[in-house]
């Protein structure tokens, strides 16, 4: 992996000279303030984070480096990884590396195939995912090497690189299990060596040869991958590593905060609620009953699901690239009508829902990316935030690499009591 540590290497060298330039240069400007309603409110807005692996824009969506969805949208997830990493994609031998060496490491050690198969079967596949991972934190280089006091600090990146890699390249045979196991009670298929690894994933779920099926696991995988630094999951997984604690903890942290409704988990109930729809109105609901059904569940005190975003303020773009996906490889699909329905109908309720409270009436990622893994023959929803963490991993490796790299410190902001808070207004 050379070549790829030495591009790694090259970017982390450039955002370090750029970061002691702004440090030496301008360490006590001040760049932004915080309200009273964002320290009381969930930080929202708070520019509090530096995140060099992808950046959000409220308007224009998901940046990888300079590049936005519909320059990087047909990439294989490993070129991905390494443009989140080394902010530029491999040429054809620097890829050729990587994937073989995603190859090298592919398979699970024994222990875990124990582990796997003595899962309890009624925990949720995410739970499942992310014991599997911490499971396996025993194969981490970074651990090994810290404990044995063998790592000078500008070396924990490079091991932080090694155990990404050998995590990444495990994930298709393991997510792949806990579906064939556990969901379809069927034996595990094996890792094809001829295959790329969004591929791999595909062949390795078992239940669609179709190439247009792997065309989508590769699309599904290259648009979750990450979304800037601030979200739950991301950030979580970045905090637990800045103590220091390997990829294999951060990531398994990181997937625990992907697993909440309000996160990665919309995409499964996003599944359920327009399957609720079928069954109350038929396959081709009306967009007057939609309405008055939308109109219901906010009455009943519940989020519509795929709807809304903290920092996206229009329709996500990785929304947009899935419908472009689905009217090509689906067009007739009623799960992709209703979507297309809800598209129509929702933004409009929700724009005038609470006052107008809604920062965000539009779809996000999760209003359709479990449509298309259903029409395609995932049939078992409470596996979508599978996938949504396989791909998410890639971010959350990227951005602790980068980080350690640039020596960031341990994350640890200040928290204050009400009393301290007031006594401050009082003084203000
Ligand atoms: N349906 C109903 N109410 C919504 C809503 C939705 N889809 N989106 C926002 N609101 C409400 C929200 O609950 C809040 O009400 P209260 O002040 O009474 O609590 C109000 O509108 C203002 O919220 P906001 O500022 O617009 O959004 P937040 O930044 O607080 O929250 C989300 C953002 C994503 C958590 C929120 O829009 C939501 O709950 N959406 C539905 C769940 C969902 O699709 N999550 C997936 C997000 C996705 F991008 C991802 O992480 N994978």
């Amino acid at each position: 992996m050379e070549q790829f540590k030495n591009n790694v290497k090259k970017r982390i060298d450039y955002l370090g000279m750029e970061i002691a330039w702004m440090l030496r240069e301008h360490g006590k400007t001040v760049v932004g303030e915080v309200s009273v309603k964002q320290l009381l409110g969930g930080m929202r807005g708070l520019t509090a984070l530096v995140c060099n692996t992808s950046y959000v824009d409220p308007y224009r969506g998901l940046f990888i480096s300079d590049y936005a969805i519909p320059e990087f949208e047909d990439k294989l997830p490993e070129e991905i990884f390494y443009l989140l990493c080394a902010g530029k994609f491999p040429n054809e031998t620097e890829l050729a590396e990587l994937q073989e060496e995603l190859a090298f490491r592919a398979e699970l050690p024994d222990y875990l195939w124990t582990f796997i198969r003595q899962l309890p079967r009624h925990l949720h596949p995410m739970t499942m995912f992310s014991l599997c991972v911490l499971a396996l934190e025993g194969e981490s280089v970074f651990k090994q090497k810290y404990e044995a006091g063998e790592l000078g600090k500008s070396e924990y990146w490079e091991y932080m690189l090694e155990d990404a890699v050998s995590l990444l390249a495990k994930l298709p045979a393991l997510a792949a299990a806990i579906y064939r196991i556990h969901l379809l009670r069927e034996e595990p298929m094996d890792y094809h060596p001829s295959l790329d690894w969004g591929s791999n994933l595909a062949h390795m779920l078992g239940v669609n040869p179709e190439l247009s099926f792997a065309e989508l696991v590769r699309l599904y995988m290259v648009l979750h991958c990450d979304h800037e630094g601030g979200n739950v999951s991301a950030f979580t997984s970045r905090v637990v590593n800045s103590a220091l604690s390997n990829l294999y903890y951060a990531t398994s942290a990181g997937l625990n905060g992907l697993a909440g409704p309000l996160h990665g988990l919309a995409n499964q109930v996003c599944l359920r609620f327009i399957r609720g729809i079928h069954e109350r109105f038929g396959e081709s609901p009306g967009t007057d009953q939609l309405d008055a059904f939308v109109r219901e569940e906010l009455d009943a005190g519940r989020v519509i699901p795929g709807y809304g975003h903290a920092v996206l303020r229009v329709t996500d773009p990785r929304f947009t690239a899935f419908m472009e996906f689905g009217n090509r490889h689906c067009p007739n699909s009623p799960f992709l009508q209703t979507v297309k329905k809800l598209y129509y109908v929702v933004p409009n309720i929700l724009k005038t829902y609470k006052e107008g409270k809604v920062a965000n009436p539009y779809p996000n990622v999760d209003a359709i990316s479990g449509t298309l893994l259903y029409q395609f023959g995932i049939s078992h929803f409470d596996f979508y935030t599978v996938m949504f963490g396989i791909s998410r991993t890639f971010g959350f490796c990227a951005q602790s690499i980068i980080a350690l790299g640039l020596n960031q410190p341990i994350i640890r902001p200040k928290s204050v009591t009400n009393k301290w808070l007031m006594d401050a207004l009082e003084r203000a």
